[in-house]
């Protein structure tokens, strides 16, 4: 269904319906899912929020790890809390997606078949408590950073579906900073773990905000649609900006030597990732690839029964209508 919706907006394209778009995405107006659209705008849309929802659902896979070793039952239901929190995310964005005539089914099974893909930083381990402070603060913190601006973004659905989700995401990035701060000042071992966390997680978080802006295949299209609003490299310098204090706050060794403040430019110097080892992780080669989409195919294979009693249902009372008509 996906290809043929592809294949039949193809013919609208044509250039006076494309300058008419354009002067509206340029006056600030919202695209709404009935409206007219480029079959480009279209397909960017349901990447970009597919690739997204897809993050939130797989996301609570390394923090999932963590609830039966939560260290106090405080901590286990705000760890609780906030995975059902993205799951809730996960599903307010497959709705945006839906919108525009893809199905949550489809882009389920293009996540599972490998046709689709979700954010490089969730192919990473968790493996101490420390790390789950560390997810918190460092890869809610980033994606905050990531969809603060997409709050503002052209196409409504999905604009409205960031306004919720930054104000839970901020929620979560606080308690990740009070969870690693209680270990970066608990004892030598726990603060050993928190060093562990910050070095192992810091690069990836970078790299959540996508390769380097001469590599970025889709900005330049997707900023002028207002798809996204700001370039990766302009993210991602904002997010090193506001989290170096904090990580001196917390009294932690940088991650990187590298990292000064350059007087000049009103920001912090920096390396970037390594782009190989990014390039490796989005085909499918990183750490834990193979295990989350194991996990996600298993969890879509137990809950067929689920489904097909679903539709069993829907379709008796559908006929019972029929039959009452
Ligand atoms: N991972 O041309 P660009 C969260 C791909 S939410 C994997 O620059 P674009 C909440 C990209 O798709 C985290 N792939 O691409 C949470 C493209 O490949 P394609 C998710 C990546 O789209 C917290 C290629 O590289 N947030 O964490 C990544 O213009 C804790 C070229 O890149 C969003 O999705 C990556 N990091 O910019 C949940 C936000 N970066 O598709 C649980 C919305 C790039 O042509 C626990 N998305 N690629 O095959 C965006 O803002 C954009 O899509 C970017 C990438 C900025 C991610």
């Amino acid at each position: 269904m996906y290809a043929q919706m592809v294949q039949s907006e193809a013919t609208q394209d044509d250039p006076e319906k494309l300058a008419a778009f354009q002067a509206r995405i340029d006056a600030g107006e919202k695209i709404e899912p009935k409206d007219w659209m480029p079959e480009g705008y279209r397909k960017t849309l349901i990447r970009q929020i597919g690739q997204h929802a897809h993050s939130e659902i797989v996301g609570q896979l390394p923090e999932g790890n963590w609830i039966t070793r939560a260290p106090t039952l405080e901590r286990k239901a705000i760890l609780l809390a906030k995975v059902q929190d993205e799951a809730g995310h996960g599903l307010y964005l497959y709705c945006a997606a839906e919108t525009m005539g893809v199905s949550r089914d489809e882009l389920t099974e293009m996540l599972l078949d490998g046709r689709m893909k979700y954010s490089s930083i969730f192919n990473y381990p968790t493996l101490n408590w420390a790390d789950i402070g560390a997810v918190g603060w460092l890869v809610d913190g980033a994606a905050i950073m990531n969809q603060v601006p997409l709050q503002r973004t052209s196409f409504g659905p999905y604009s409205r579906a960031m306004i919720r989700i930054c104000k839970e995401e901020s929620f979560h990035a606080r308690q990740g900073f009070d969870a690693i701060r209680k270990m970066a000042e608990g004892t030598s071992a726990q603060k050993k773990m928190a060093q562990d966390a910050v070095n192992r997680l810091w690069f990836p978080a970078l790299m959540m905000f996508g390769p380097s802006d001469k590599d970025s295949v889709h900005s330049a299209q997707s900023m002028a649609w207002k798809i996204k609003i700001n370039t990766n490299d302009e993210l991602r310098q904002k997010f090193v900006d506001q989290t170096v204090p904090q990580i001196e706050f917390l009294g932690l060794d940088l991650p990187d030597p590298t990292i000064k403040w350059n007087e000049e430019r009103g920001h912090y110097d920096y390396s970037d990732p390594d782009w190989s080892e990014f390039f490796e992780v989005i085909k499918g080669n990183g750490p834990c690839n193979v295990d989350r989409l194991a996990a996600r195919n298993k969890a879509w294979d137990d809950g067929a029964w689920v489904r097909d009693g679903l539709l069993a249902h829907s379709r008796k009372k559908a006929a019972r209508q029929h039959a009452a008509e």
